[in-house]
C-alpha cells in the first residue's frame, strides 16, 4: 500500500537525482538522523553525485550540513568523500568526516544535543535553507508519521525555506503512535514549564507537522538504517557493569532511590551495551528509561520486564535488534516513545525526573574532570553529544571507560585531562573495570585518593600516586588542586613523542 497518500505531495513525487537539484553550493542542509537511525537514504548521495560533478566542473560546492546525531556512511560518509561538507554540527561518529574535522577541512561545531534545536531558533547559526527528512509514511491531511529516530526534525521542518520528505518503505508502518512531537515550545521570554513528571508522559503528538507549500519533492526508499552490530559483552566491560550495578543496589539500599531506580539513560557503544545487559542479570525490575538512545539490550530490558517503558528520541539497533523490534512490535507499543532530541535531553525533564546518566569518557584526572570527545587534547573523536544535557542535570551520573586504552599504553587515569568536558564539578561516579569511584561531598585531595586507588590501572597507580604526592609538597600555597603543569602536560605529550598513538 502506497505510504503517500496526501494528494498535493503525490504530485511532488520525484526521484532523488531530480530532488538533489534543489540544493545549491553554500546552503544549509537540515537532514534527519540520529545514532545511525532515521537519516535520508537516498538524497545524500545524489547530492553527493551532484556536488562532485560539480568539483569536476572547477565550481566550489559544499553545504553546512545540520542533523539530530550521528547518521552513517551513507549519509555524512558519502557527502564526506565528495568533499562536499563546509560546516557540521552537532555531532558526527562517521569516520571520514571525523577525519576531514581533524585535517582542517570541516568546521565542526560539536554543540549540546539538547542545545543544538533551541541555538537554531535562536538565530546563532544562521537560516536553514534545505531540510531533508525522511518519514515512515505521509497522511492524506499533510501530517507525517516520524521513523526511527526524531532527532531535530520537528525544527528543520519548520525552520527550512524548502523541504525534501523520504519515505522509506523499510521503516515498519507499525511506527505510527510510537511518538511524541511536543510543539508548545516559545522562545524567552515567553516559555512555560514542561509539563511532564513521569518518563512516558504524552505532551505532545504523534505526527509532525509541515507546511505543504513549502515540500518541494518526495522520494520514495526502501532501505535499511546503519543496524550496526554490537559486541557480545567482553570481561571488561562486563566488570564495568558489575561495579555500577552493585552500587545502584547499594543507594537502594542506603534510601537514596526507590527499589525501581529512577529513570535510567545510557549513552552509546559497547560498554553502555554491557552496562544495560548487566542490569538485566540484576535483581532491578520495573524501571524507567528516560534517555537518547534504544539499543539492543534496552529491548531485553523491555523483554524481561526489568524496563518497564522507555523514552527516547532514537534507535540504535542491530540488524538482529530491528529484526526483534519489528517481529514484536505491538508489544512495544505504549511502552517506547520517540521525542525530539530537546526534549529528550531537556535540562529541565532530566533534573526534575532525576534521571541516572551513564556515558562513557575518553579519560578522566584524578580530580575528577571528564574529557569525552577529544583524543591528547586535539583530535575529536564523536562529540559532547547528550553526555552534558544527562550529566550536568542527572540526579546521578556515572563516567565509564576501561581503565587503559592502546593495548594498556594509554591509562585513562592522568594527572589532568587534555580537554575537558565535564568538569570536576559536576562529575559523581567514576567506573572503570578496576572499580568505582564515588566522588560526591569530596574535596579535589580525597577525590584523587580515591580515583588513584580504586580506578587507575595497577601499572599507573604508583606513577600517578607519585604525582599527587609532588604536586601537594611543591605547591604548598595552592593545595586545592595541585599540579606540576609542565609535568601534567608532558604525560599527554610522551605519547605523541613516542608514537604510541599516532
Ligand atoms: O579507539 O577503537 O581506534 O582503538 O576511543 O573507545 O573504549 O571502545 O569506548 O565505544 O564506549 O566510546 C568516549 C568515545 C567512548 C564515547 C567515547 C579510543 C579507543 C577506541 C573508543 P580504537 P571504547 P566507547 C549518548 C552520549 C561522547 C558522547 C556521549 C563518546 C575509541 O562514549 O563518544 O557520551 N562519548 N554521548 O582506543 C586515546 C584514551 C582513549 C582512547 C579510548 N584515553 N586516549 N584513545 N580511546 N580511550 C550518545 C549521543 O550523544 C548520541
Amino acid at each position: 500500500m502506497t505510504r503517500v497518500t496526501c494528494p498535493v505531495l503525490t504530485q511532488r513525487l520525484t526521484t532523488a537525482e531530480a530532488a538533489a537539484e534543489l540544493v545549491r553550493p553554500g546552503d544549509n542542509v537540515g537532514i534527519s538522523g540520529f545514532t545511525g537511525a532515521g537519516y535520508p537514504k537516498a538524497l545524500p548521495a545524489a547530492l553527493a553525485a551532484r556536488i562532485q560533478a560539480a568539483h569536476k566542473r572547477g565550481e566550489d560546492f559544499r553545504i553546512g550540513l545540520w542533523s539530530g546525531a550521528s547518521t552513517a556512511a551513507s549519509a555524512d560518509g558519502v557527502l564526506a568523500e565528495a568533499h562536499g561538507i563546509a560546516t557540521r554540527l552537532p555531532y558526527n561518529s562517521d569516520p571520514t568526516l571525523r577525519r576531514l574535522i581533524n585535517a582542517g577541512e570541516v568546521d565542526y561545531i560539536d554543540a549540546h544535543l539538547s542545545h543544538s534545536a533551541q541555538q537554531m531558533w535562536f538565530g546563532f547559526y544562521g537560516d536553514l535553507d534545505v531540510a531533508i527528512v525522511e518519514v515512515t509514511a505521509i497522511l492524506p491531511g499533510g501530517l507525517l508519521v516520524p521513523s526511527s529516530s526524531v532527532g531535530n526534525n520537528k525544527t528543520w521542518l519548520e525552520q527550512a525555506r524548502t523541504v525534501i520528505l523520504e519515505v522509506n518503505d523499510w521503516q515498519p508502518r507499525e511506527l505510527e503512535g510510537f511518538h511524541d512531537i511536543y510543539y508548545g515550545s516559545a522562545m524567552p521570554p515567553h516559555r512555560l514549564p514542561l509539563m511532564m513528571t513521569e518518563p512516558m508522559q504524552r505532551i505532545g503528538e504523534p505526527y509532525l507537522r509541515v507546511d505543504v507549500d513549502k515540500v518541494a519533492a518526495v522520494v520514495r526508499t526502501d532501505a535499511p538504517d546503519r543496524n550496526s552490530p554490537f559486541d557480545p559483552p567482553g570481561e571488561t566491560s562486563m566488570a564495568i557493569a558489575g561495579h555500577l550495578v552493585e552500587f545502584l543496589g547499594h543507594e537502594v539500599r542506603a534510601g537514596r532511590m526507590p527499589a525501581t531506580l529512577l529513570p535510567i539513560q545510557s549513552g552509546v557503544g559497547n560498554t553502555a551495551n554491557a552496562v544495560l545487559a548487566g542490569l538485566g542479570d540484576s535483581e532491578f525490575t520495573g524501571l524507567t528509561a528516560f534517555t537518547e538512545v534504544l539499543q539492543d539490550a534496552m529491548l531485553d530490558l523491555l523483554d524481561s520486564g526489568t524496563l518497564r517503558a522507555a523514552s527516547a528520541t532514537s534507535f540504535g539497533l542491530s540488524n538482529e535488534g530491528v529484526r526483534r523490534f519489528i517481529d514484536n512490535i505491538a508489544s512495544y507499543k505504549g511502552r517506547i516513545l520517540l521525542r525530539s532530541e530537546a526534549i529528550s535531553n531537556h535540562p529541565e525533564l532530566i533534573r526534575r525526573l532525576g534521571v541516572i546518566a551513564m556515558n562513557g569518557m575518553l579519560e578522566a584526572d584524578i580530580y575528577g574532570n571528564v574529557n569525552s570527545t577529544h583524543v591528547l587534547g586535539s583530535e575529536i573523536m564523536n562529540g559532547i553529544g547528550g553526555s552534558g544535557d544527562f550529566a550536568r542535570n542527572a540526579y546521578l551520573n556515572f563516567f565509564l571507560s576501561p581503565s587503559t586504552a592502546k593495548s594498556g599504553a594509554v591509562s585513562a587515569i592522568v594527572p589532568m585531562v587534555s580537554h575537558v568536558d565535564h568538569t570536576e564539578h559536576d562529575v559523581h561516579v567514576l567506573v572503570t573495570e578496576q572499580g568505582l569511584a564515588d566522588l560526591r561531598g569530596l574535596s579535589p585531595r580525597n577525590r584523587a585518593t580515591r580515583i588513584i586507588a580504586n580506578c587507575a590501572h595497577p601499572d599507573y597507580r604508583d606513577e600517578l600516586r607519585d604525582y599527587h604526592d609532588r604536586a601537594w609538597r611543591e605547591r604548598p600555597t595552592a593545595r586545592h588542586t595541585p599540579h606540576l603543569l609542565g609535568e601534567a602536560l608532558g604525560w599527554h605529550q610522551r605519547y605523541l613523542d613516542t608514537g604510541t598513538m599516532r
